[in-house]
């Protein structure tokens, strides 16, 4: 990481555009002119892609069971689609090129029409070529409420991400280059937090629905300000809040907190050195009747219970990688000797089978599994359930076992979060019948 570069935040955090309120809506790709630095040190926009003119792109707000309908128009010159992360979506909506669907040519539409069944925080992003698309901008919150929302004051989405930028503030061309598909991906050396809005009241209880859209790195924060605590991982209630420590979030990883803020809320990022300011939210006024008492958990999401007796083993190795001696073609990354989309899927499961899967990192890099269109729970040692996600972090040599209800039919991506990764054999599928 270059110190030089990595500068601090002096103004305030541009605010991510208004609430799209899903009916009918119309998201357009499209390039978009950011400043990313702040305006007084003279740097120039940054060329980068955004959804109707602005990245993060519009924040989709809709009920639990409710539809999200999107008219997406490709208004860049390459193809493109739109995955919606976490949703357990009906199958031809996942967005996945060469597997759900064809790429949306540049200047054609594809209408997007889906249930959202679970509430909670999530996100959109680009789904072809997305080690750049999502790289330059093409990502959104995606925000499914619940149907008997928990009290809060304030509700704010924040979108974390981090950039490699030029001394003059633009993107650093160095797109897909093989080193970074061979070590820790597009790792930024400018970070910081959007905020869908920046300020709240002394005695506000509010809602941080963390997003992590990085194509590679994985944020620890410090949230400084107030008192919280976790109460949803990867949009899935806790059963019980867990305390607010120092939230770690792989790419893609969505974190909710419930904080009671009694100072201006400071994010920073928790890199090797010194903590590095990603953005804070203001103190404006005061809230004549603070929340008091605990934390409540959030109402429970009914979900499939695994049949983790009956649950088929399987072992998912990742390999490859820089110092991991495995090359094949462009490819650098694979799953179980595997590099690339396999023809025939890794497994097919029988709709509302359990699979318990040892994910396991033989590499020397970290990496966050995301399978497509499900969540699944994480293990701990000893076997106990512990958080049920859609994504999971899996530290270099180590390994960990998820259990996972495949109930959604249809073909169904499972690749490493950290976008490169992805793009250089790091992926696989399966196929639900
Ligand atoms: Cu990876």
């Amino acid at each position: 990481m270059n110190r030089r570069q990595f500068l601090a935040i002096s103004t305030a955090c541009a605010l991510l555009p208004a609430t799209g309120r899903a009916g009918a809506m119309r998201l357009r790709a499209e390039p978009v002119a950011v400043r990313l630095l702040p305006d007084e040190e003279g740097h120039g926009p940054a060329e980068m892609l955004g959804f109707n003119g602005r990245t993060p792109g519009p924040e989709i707000r809709v009920r639990a069971g409710g539809r999200v309908s999107v008219a997406f128009e490709n208004g860049i010159d390459r193809p493109s689609a739109i995955h919606w992360h976490g949703i357990h979506i009906d199958n031809a909506m996942d967005g996945v090129p060469g597997l759900t669907q064809d790429a949306v040519a540049p200047g054609a539409t594809f209408e997007y029409d889906f249930a959202a069944p679970h509430p909670g925080t999530y996100w959109y992003h680009a789904h072809h070529r997305s080690w750049e698309q999502v790289a330059k901008g093409l990502y959104g919150p995606l925000i499914v409420e619940e149907r008997d929302p928990p009290k809060v004051d304030r509700d704010i989405a924040v979108v974390l991400d981090d950039w490699r930028l030029t001394p003059d503030g633009g993107l650093h061309p160095s797109f897909g280059n093989r080193h970074d598909f061979s070590h820790a991906g597009r790792l930024g050396n400018y970070a910081r937090a959007f905020f869908s809005r920046d300020r709240v009241r002394a005695g506000d209880r509010v809602r941080l629905r963390l997003i992590n859209a990085a194509t590679a790195r994985t944020f620890k924060v410090r949230i400084g300000g107030g008192s919280g605590a976790v109460v949803a991982q990867d949009g899935m209630p806790l059963a019980a809040p867990e305390p607010m420590g120092e939230p770690v979030l792989a790419p893609a990883q969505r974190t909710d907190i419930v904080l009671d803020a009694a100072n201006p809320v400071t994010f920073h990022l928790l890199p090797r050195g010194e903590p590095y300011p990603l953005g804070t939210l203001a103190v404006e006024g005061a809230n004549p009747a603070p929340a008091r008492g605990p934390v409540e958990p959030l109402p429970p999401t009914p979900v499939a219970a695994p049949d983790a007796k009956g649950a088929r083993r399987l072992t998912l190795a990742m390999e490859g990688g820089a110092m991991g001696g495995r090359h094949r073609g462009d490819d650098f990354w694979a799953f179980n000797g595997r590099s690339g989309m396999p023809d025939a899927p890794w497994q097919r499961f029988a709709r509302g089978e359990t699979a318990r899967i040892t994910m396991r990192n033989d590499t020397a890099f970290p990496h966050g599994i995301h399978i497509h269109g499900h969540h699944f729970h994480e293990l701990g040692a000893d076997g106990t359930p512990g958080h049920y996600r859609d994504t999971t972090l899996v530290d270099p040599r180590k390994s960990r076992d998820v259990l996972c209800v495949f109930d959604n039919p249809g073909k169904w991506l499972i690749h490493c979060h950290t976008l490169g990764h992805q793009a250089s054999g790091m992926k696989t599928w399966v196929e639900v019948a």
